[in-house]
């Protein structure tokens, strides 16, 4: 029964939610049409990265959006959405506490995970929980819980479809019908369902409070485009007027990229129809969307991670980043200079356990009848029979993301909040634990090291045993393998 296969059900609904997204809000429209027009320059500038990208079948699928971002009211939502998005092969992976800058949430990605299902559809969704422990205004609390307490974000037939997929899988026709009900959520409308007085009461408690709460549904706030050079893209947005934030935000331009950089313009205000106590309508604005480009490079382990938060940290209390960005230039200089001490090759950054790396073996070392000494990883490495590719990053940085927040919530409200993470609170929201991201990527390392040791005939026990100097004879263990 269950014909639709997940990758393809997110597929359609990454093209359906761009689709929606793009007739929204025509300011991304016309950020989309030049992200591509500078992606096209970058590949005729690059022929080397054209052929590796064809190589790899991602040349058709680079304008399709990475990611998009919604705000949720309640745990409820979250849970339900939880469902919603296993029905298309995103699971929750990552714990953010986005209170560390200021904003009254806690998010998850729900993403794909594996190289197979990322390739077929990229699409994740930054998904952030509204913390209402965090808000001290306990008029604005209670309004905001009586508010959301009255909304329905599913449609019945969406809640229907869920039900029968968990019963007994889709049959297709359930699947297109699943999609459109499940794109409706995230649709902007413009209608408030609160009067102007509440919106404002919400707002001056803190603007995102306003955004999630007044409105039908958790819309849509931003689609993320993939930008092969992120500084042309920036640079570009800029020149076309398109109000690009001050700085492109993670690391600096590198050689080898590392994580995820991105950057954003910011949203603009929108007409919105308010209902008030006595029923009349009235226009006011609330600025919601906006549109996103990001680059990513290699995922960085535990200890990666740790030097890159330092550095990020110690620039950013060397040059604090003003506002609207006037000394962004000093800024990007101090980032470049604290990052010098982040080694900036692939082969440091595996030899230092810094990144974390996919492993393959070059297939025509496992015929070769000639034995390959091999005194240790490095060795398997050098000889070329073995190659070590960075694996890329596919989840999303905090600090970044406060800065994604800010591109529509203005810098009112910061600060304020006690900064404190509750996972558990969070994960009991979801109705679920949320997959550790470190614990993906080293698993693919592992998965990738001992696939490639066992396609080259090394014997694996041995290496297990001595994995510094891990001898091993390449070819010498085939008669025991065939
Ligand atoms: C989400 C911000 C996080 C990113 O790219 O880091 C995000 C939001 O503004 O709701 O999308
Ligand atoms: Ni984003």
């Amino acid at each position: 029964m269950n014909v639709a296969s997940a990758d393809a059900i997110r597929t359609i609904f990454a093209s359906a939610i761009s689709d929606m997204y793009q007739a929204e809000a025509p300011q991304y429209r016309a950020m989309k049409a030049l992200v591509a027009e500078v992606n096209r320059q970058t590949l005729v500038d690059a022929p080397q990265l054209k052929r590796r990208l064809a190589e790899n079948n991602e040349l058709e699928r680079l304008d399709v959006e990475r990611h998009g971002a919604i705000r949720v009211g309640t745990a409820e939502e979250l849970s339900m959405l939880r469902r919603l998005f296993a029905i298309m092969g995103m699971a929750p992976v990552g714990y953010y506490d986005l209170s560390i800058a200021g904003i009254p949430v806690h998010s998850t990605a729900f993403r794909p995970i594996g190289a197979s299902a990322l390739r077929a559809s990229p699409f994740r969704i930054f998904t952030s929980l509204l913390r209402l422990d965090l808000i001290p205004d306990r008029n604005a609390r209670e309004i905001a819980a009586k508010v959301l307490a009255r909304r329905d974000i599913f449609t019945p037939r969406c809640r229907t479809l869920i039900d029968l997929f968990e019963r007994r899988g889709f049959d297709d026709g359930e699947a297109g019908d699943f999609v459109l009900e499940a794109a409706k959520i995230f649709r902007w409308n413009g209608q408030a369902t609160v009067s102007s007085a509440v919106y404002r009461t919400l707002y001056a408690t803190h603007p995102l409070l306003a955004d999630v709460v007044c409105f039908k549904g958790p819309h849509i706030n931003h689609l993320t485009l993939h930008a092969l050079d992120i500084d042309a893209a920036h640079s570009a947005m800029a020149a076309r007027g398109m109000a690009p934030k001050a700085i492109v935000e993670g690391p600096p331009r590198r050689r080898c990229p590392i994580l995820l950089r991105q950057t954003s313009f910011k949203a603009r205000p929108e007409p919105v129809e308010f209902i008030e106590e006595d029923g009349r309508r009235v226009t006011g604005a609330h600025a919601a969307r906006f549109g996103e480009i990001e680059q990513r490079g290699g995922a960085l382990t535990a200890k990666g991670r740790a030097l890159y938060d330092r550095l990020l940290a110690e620039a950013q209390a060397a040059v604090p980043l003003a506002t609207d960005g006037p000394n962004s230039l000093a800024f990007n200089e101090e980032l470049a200079r604290r990052f010098a001490a982040f080694p900036d090759d692939d082969e440091a950054l595996r030899r230092e356990k810094l990144a974390f790396f996919h492993y393959s073996a070059d297939p025509s070392a496992r015929a070769t009848t000639e034995p390959i000494f091999a005194g240790s990883l490095d060795d398997l490495l050098q000889t070329g029979v073995l190659r070590a590719e960075p694996i890329v990053y596919e989840d999303f940085l905090p600090v970044s993301a406060a800065g994604i927040f800010r591109s529509n919530l203005g810098e009112q409200g910061e600060e304020e909040l006690i900064a404190r993470g509750d996972r558990r609170a969070f994960e009991a929201a979801l109705g679920a634990p949320v997959f550790d991201e470190l614990a993906l990527y080293e698993e693919a390392e592992t998965r990738s090291l001992g696939a490639s040791l066992q396609a080259l005939g090394v014997d694996r026990a041995a290496w297990v045993q001595a994995p510094k100097t891990g001898a091993a004879h390449i070819g010498a263990a085939e008669s025991s393998h065939n």
